[in-house]
Formats: C-alpha cells, structure tokens, sequence
C-alpha cells in the first residue's frame, strides 16, 4: 500500500467517552464497552504515526446541541427505546450533548492541538458539518478511517466519502463493535464488487506504509 501523506487524513471517529467509558451513553444504551475499547491500541498507533508523518488528522464527536435541535428524530427515538435517551442525565453529563463531559475523547487519545476536531450531529462526519470544506480547503484527498463503531458511524462517514469521491482506506482492527458479527460484516461489505467502498487494512500494513511513504 502506498500512502501520499500530503493528501491523506486519518479520520478517528468518535473515540468519546460517551462510548468508551462505562459511565457513558453506550453503557447505558446496552452496548459492550469492553469490545469498544478493542479499537484503542490500534487508534493509538495509528495517531503516532500520522503525528510522526505530519499527516492531517480528524478526530470526530458524535454531539448534540443541548436543545437537541439537531438530533435525527429516528436516533432519538432509538435512544428513548434504548433506555439511554439523547440529552438525558447520567454520570457524565448530558448523554451524546456537546460540551458535556461524555462527549470528550478519552483522555488515551486525546487531540493535541492543531488537529481537527469535528462535532457531529448524525452518523455521517459530512453530514450538517464543516469536514468537507476543511479537507478540500487542505486538498486531502484520500483517507484512513478507523474508531467506532464499525457498523454506524465508521460505516456511515466511509459511504459517505466515497460518494463524495475520497479513496477509502478503513482500518479493521483500529475499528470495534459491541457486536463482533456486524463489525466483520461491515468489513465484508466494503470489499464487495471488487471493493466498492474501497479497502480494508490493518493497523500493522497502514503503520508500515506510513512509515515509508
Ligand atoms: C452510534 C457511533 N452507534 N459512533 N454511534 O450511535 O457509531
């Protein structure tokens, strides 16, 4: 694999607490917080070696504005469904709400400044944000994608970017889900019809061609 480190950018989506810490939204939604913490190492290294390359970096937020103005109203249904509904109290502020304690990165893979962070209201980072006009304004054309969880807003922000015509590396074991099945899955479905949603690799291959790009 080769990687052009001037036109590409690791995207790492919604590595927050709101998922990664039992006190969070996942927690209380049902989810498997252990299996979501299996994408942290690889994210981990993923970030020293983007950081080492000066490669762009993105790190996304699934966070809503406190009114929930902007809360698709079929998530919100499914989170009153899940028992862990949108805007709710818990431990960490807030469920999924921006600013509020749960919507931070954990602390493990915390932004370091200059690197982007988006705030996004949906699934997809293109969606009703500002990621598109801040990759075209840095002419990144191609990007590494990785976080949680594999099966929505991995998923969604791939299809997305593809459409919108970017090359789509997805790191596979950079990316988890509380449902080991629909993560190998979502996976697959990128490498139908001859990669239709581009590749999938690992965090050793991508490492690697980082560091000899
Ligand atoms: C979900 C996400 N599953 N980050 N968000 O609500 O995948």
């Amino acid at each position: 694999m080769n990687i052009d480190k001037s036109s590409t950018a690791l995207i790492v989506i919604d590595m927050q607490r709101d998922f990664l810490d039992h006190r969070g939204y996942a927690a209380k939604a049902g989810l498997d917080v252990d299996l979501l913490r299996m994408a942290m190492p690889g994210v981990s290294r993923l970030l020293s070696a983007a950081r080492s390359a000066n490669m762009a970096i993105v790190h996304t937020r699934e966070a809503n504005l406190p009114d929930l103005s902007d809360v698709p109203p079929a998530f919100r249904d499914a989170t009153l469904n899940s028992g862990a509904p949108v805007g709710s109290h818990g431990p960490l502020g807030r469920l999924l709400i921006r600013d509020e304690p749960g919507s931070c990165i954990v602390d493990e893979l915390s932004p370091l400044g200059g690197e982007i962070v988006i705030d996004k209201p949906g699934f997809s980072a293109f969606e009703n944000t500002s990621l598109g006009m801040i990759l075209t304004s840095r002419g990144i054309k191609n990007l590494i994608l990785c976080g949680i969880t594999t099966e929505v807003c991995v998923s969604s922000t791939l299809r997305t970017a593809i459409d919108r015509g970017y090359r789509c590396v997805t790191v596979g074991d950079a990316c988890a889900s509380s449902y080991p099945d629909l993560h190998d899955a979502s996976l697959r479905i990128i490498g139908v019809e001859g990669g239709i949603f581009g590749k999938v690799s690992t965090v050793d291959d991508v490492v690697r061609a980082i560091e000899e790009g």
